[in-house]
């Protein structure tokens, strides 16, 4: 079975992005022991303050943006990053190559009851070393991503990545610290019959979602003529490794009082969408490809429908009132 390095090292990753990913990587195994110590040490719990979002930020959450900071202001190629938890960008080192942008704890509503958690990041190119950083180097597309991927603290500590060469999951080795390739070259199944949306929201939804549901619901008694099964795990990161593993829709719409749905677009929405589309899935807002959206702000947020390739397409149906 091969490594991550061995797998980077085939798909012709450059060495200075090799070394940035073994940072990032490095990052998330040191959250795992936070993590994994949970109601043991004094790692559980909200601070008194709210985030950047408006959020109740938990211990982990600060912890976790700590100890990722920190190792990527030590890596040179990091030009700056800019983090869920903090206002605005960080400038790290100014001759660096690479921008980073990372939810550090993704679900962290779980974190004191044991649940799902991740760390999603992005990777893009800065712009030449003589120009000065500023948030608008952040504003490229989608397209513009030349890596991104996920860390999921689960029974496994998992990462999926992918460099533009498909989507592969590793699993951490715990006799030798290594990231073994466990599931090669990903590919979504183009149908479902299991959705990830958070029902307790399903009429603050635009109408034409609202009737896709309902047809779903329905099952073999309506128009779909199929059962389909939920989950909801209030952590993408894992109601979307179970969907890069098998197939699903994922679903965080827009409502009465998210109008641009709760996900961030830079941090979660984009490296997930990144994943999705190079395993042969989709990730739409609702009528056109995440990917192709013009950022104007860090941690503007973004409808989004994620997944199995012709459920999305169904859904831009539905949004189109076809
Ligand atoms: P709700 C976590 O805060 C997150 O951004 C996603 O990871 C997750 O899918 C969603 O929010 C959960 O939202 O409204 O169900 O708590």
């Amino acid at each position: 079975m091969k490594n991550l390095y061995t797998q980077l090292e085939q798909d012709n990753v450059p060495k200075t992005l090799t070394l940035l990913i073994q940072s990032i990587v490095g990052a998330c195994t040191e959250i795992a022991t936070p993590i994994n110590h949970g109601a043991l040490s004094d790692v559980l719990g909200s601070l008194p303050d709210h985030n950047v979002q408006g959020e109740v930020q938990k211990k982990l959450d600060v912890i976790a943006n700590n100890i990722l900071i920190e190792s990527l202001k030590k890596n040179k190629q990091v030009r700056a990053v800019a983090s869920e938890e903090v206002e605005d960008i960080i400038l790290c080192n100014s001759f660096g190559k690479y921008l980073i942008c990372f939810d550090p704890l993704d679900g962290s509503s779980n974190t004191d009851v044991n649940g799902s958690l991740g760390t999603i990041f992005s990777i893009t190119s800065a712009s030449p070393a003589q120009t000065e950083v500023s948030e608008e180097d952040f504003f490229s597309t989608g397209r513009s991503i030349i890596a991104a991927g996920y860390v999921l603290y689960g029974p496994s500590l998992m990462l999926a990545l992918s460099t533009g060469s498909g989507t592969h999951i590793y699993t951490l080795d715990p006799s030798n610290n290594n990231f073994m390739l466990t599931h090669p070259n990903l590919n979504i199944p183009e149908d479902t019959n299991e959705f990830s949306f958070n029902l307790s929201n399903q009429f603050k939804w635009p109408e034409n979602v609202q009737k896709y549901i309902v047809d779903l619901q329905l099952g073999t008694d309506g128009i779909r003529k199929k059962n389909f099964n939920m989950r909801w795990l209030g952590a993408m990161v894992g109601d979307m490794h179970r969907i890069l593993c098998k197939g699903g829709i994922f679903g965080y719409p827009e409502e009465k009082n998210f109008k641009y749905g709760k996900l961030r677009l830079l941090y979660e929405a984009n490296p997930i969408a990144f994943l999705v589309e190079q395993a042969n899935g989709l990730a739409s807002n609702g009528t056109t490809s995440i990917l192709d959206t013009v950022p104007s702000s860090i941690h503007q947020r973004i409808p989004v429908f994620i997944g199995s390739k012709n459920e999305v397409l169904l859904i831009e149906k539905y949004a189109l009132g076809k």
